[in-house]
C-alpha cells in the first residue's frame, strides 16, 4: 500500500471527466487499497481517483465515526435522487475552505465492488452528501461549482493567493 499526492485546486487536471473502469481487476483493488490509505492518512471521508489524478471512475468512503467502514465504488452511479438539504462541505483538493452546499437527502445508489459484482444500496445523511460530492469528482466537478459566482470569485481569490505562498 502506499500514499498517494492529492491534487490541490486550481489544478486543471481536477477537471478531468473519468473513465469507466471495464474489468475489475488487481491494478484497480490496489488502486482502491492506496486511497483508502491516502483518505485515512488525510484525513478525510471521501476519496475519488480524480483527487489522485488516476481518471478512472473509482470512489472509496468511510463516514462511520470508527473509521472502520471502508467503501469501495466503482463506476457509482446515482439512480434516483430526491429532497434536498444544506450541509457545510470541505474538500481534500481545496484545503482551507469551507462552504455550504445544497445536495440531494436520499439516493439510490448501484456500483461494482471490489470484485467486480454490482450492487445497489440508498444513503441518506452524510453518505448521501459524500457519494455526490465523489462522483461530482469524477465529473470533474467541484463543490465550489455548486455556489454563486460572487462566492465562487471570492472563494478562488482565497484559494489561489493561499497556494501562491505555499508554492
Ligand atoms: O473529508 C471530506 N469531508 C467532507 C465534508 C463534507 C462534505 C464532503 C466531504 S468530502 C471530503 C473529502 C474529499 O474531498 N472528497 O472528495
Ligand atoms: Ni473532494
Amino acid at each position: 500500500m502506499s500514499k498517494l499526492n492529492i491534487l490541490q485546486y486550481p489544478d486543471s487536471r481536477l477537471r478531468t471527466v473519468a473513465q469507466p473502469v471495464k474489468v475489475v481487476d488487481d491494478r484497480i483493488r490496489a488502486l482502491a487499497d492506496d486511497m483508502l490509505e491516502t483518505m485515512y492518512d488525510a484525513p478525510g471521508i471521501g476519496l475519488a481517483a480524480t483527487q489522485v489524478d488516476v481518471h478512472e471512475r473509482v470512489v472509496v468512503i468511510d463516514v462511520s465515526d470508527e473509521r472502520n467502514e471502508p467503501r469501495v465504488l466503482i463506476n457509482p452511479e446515482i439512480l434516483k435522487a430526491e429532497g434536498t438539504e444544506r450541509s457545510q462541505e470541505g474538500c481534500l483538493s481545496v484545503p482551507g475552505y469551507q462552504d455550504t452546499v445544497e445536495r440531494a437527502e436520499w439516493l439510490h445508489v448501484r456500483a461494482l465492488d471490489r470484485h467486480g459484482a454490482s450492487f445497489e444500496f440508498e444513503a441518506h445523511g452524510l453518505l448521501a452528501i459524500c457519494v455526490q460530492h465523489e462522483v461530482d469528482h469524477l465529473n470533474g466537478k467541484l463543490f465550489l461549482d455548486h455556489l454563486s459566482e460572487l462566492k465562487r470569485k471570492r472563494a478562488h481569490r482565497k484559494l489561489t493567493k493561499q497556494s501562491r505562498l505555499t508554492a
